[in-house]
């Protein structure tokens, strides 16, 4: 075992006894409190050297929401590059559907294993909240990527861009592909997703600015990041609203969906069509002019960033706290922001004139 493995077992075993000491004191029964925020991060993987070494041989895994999903083939691309260049080991595991509980025995079988790192993106921001702290009373770190869980569960959450941004740029993009008025509807991914909930009610508070006052938000559906659910939702939305001016879709199955459903319907071109997708699946559609402007962040750099933070971590490098730096390979250093959060950077947006320069 290395020293710094040794340091976070001896300080999660601390952990665990202090939050069973505190449950006990406060007559059983812990709860997640807002108050319980990255502070615990301390806990779980000790004091941070900024001087230390990263550590060659770190087992790193990956678990996405779901295997089958192009994103994140290309977001854990990028991880297994990083873990490469770090002479680590890398994996990746995961369910082939969204749901709030399906990655709960990856974890487990992760912890078992003796992990160093388990990077993941959550499908339900509490589900998985009992398998991460075993995994961290065993030592390993925990980083969120893509869709955090409660902060009080995982070291450091890596977001593509801030929950503001993409919320924003979506309401930018639809008001001005419906011309600023007219009735929309949102094309989600699975209900308890944490980052698809964060941009949905980030997306009604734009909405409430007076520049989108003659757009109405009609619906929320859900197509559960799957394709033929999603396409469904799709045909279902355009028989319930006559008079639907567009769709945002803030997921990249949700949006290739609804896409392929539209190409090949009267609505194309008249029913708008934006939120998240990747260049190589919506380039067709772009083509075609079902769609006109999309946007997304790069997944691979996302990933890459990811699996450097968790190896700073697990080499007792950072800790999670405010203000603390680590070196991200090509892409530069970065700084832990409040909320042990780090942000990738603005998402890009794609149109006719540069879905060619993407490949991704
Ligand atoms: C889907 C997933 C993922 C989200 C992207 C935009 O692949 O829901 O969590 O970030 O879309």
């Amino acid at each position: 075992m290395t020293r710094s493995k040794f340091r976070r077992l001896a300080s999660g075993l601390a952990a665990v006894l202090a939050l069973t000491l505190t449950a006990a004191a406060c007559g059983g029964g812990t709860t997640r409190g807002d108050d319980e925020g990255p502070g615990d991060t301390q806990d779980s993987v000790g004091e941070a050297d900024p001087n230390a070494e990263i550590q060659e041989g770190l087992h790193i895994s990956f678990l996405p929401k779901q295997i089958n999903n192009p994103y994140f083939t290309v977001a854990d691309g990028g991880g297994e590059q990083a873990v490469g260049e770090l002479a680590g080991e890398y994996e990746e595991v995961g369910p082939s559907e969204a749901s709030a509980s399906s990655q709960v025995s990856y974890i487990n079988t992760l912890t078992q294993q003796g992990v160093d790192a388990i990077v993941t993106s959550a499908n339900d921001p509490n589900a998985i909240c009992g398998a991460l702290d075993q995994a961290r009373s065993a030592g390993a770190v925990v980083v969120t990527y893509d869709s955090d869980t409660d902060p009080a569960c995982r070291d450091l959450f890596v977001n593509q861009a801030t929950a503001e941004g993409i919320a924003k740029i979506q309401i930018e993009l639809i008001s001005e592909q419906i011309g600023g008025s007219g009735q929309i509807a949102i094309l989600s991914a699975t209900p308890n997703a944490t980052n698809q909930n964060a941009w949905i009610d980030l997306m009604k508070q734009e909405l409430e600015k007076p520049e989108y006052a003659d757009i109405e938000l009609v619906e929320v559906a859900y197509g559960n990041d799957d394709d033929e659910d999603s396409f469904q939702e799709t045909q279902g939305l355009l028989s319930s609203y006559p008079d639907l001016a567009g769709i945002i879709s803030p997921t990249t199955v949700g949006i290739a969906a609804a896409a392929r459903y539209l190409s090949g319907s009267d609505s194309k071109g008249k029913v708008a069509l934006t939120g998240l997708g990747t260049p190589n699946q919506m380039r067709e559609f772009v083509k075609d002019g079902t769609v006109e402007s999309f946007a997304l962040w790069d997944p691979e750099a996302l990933g890459y960033l990811a699996a450097y933070a968790a190896a700073a971590l697990a080499s007792g490098q950072i800790n999670g706290e405010a203000g603390q730096t680590f070196e991200a390979g090509d892409l530069g250093e970065y700084t832990i922001g409040d909320g042990g959060v780090v942000v990738l950077g603005p998402p890009t947006v794609f149109d006719r004139d540069n879905i060619d320069d993407f490949d991704f």
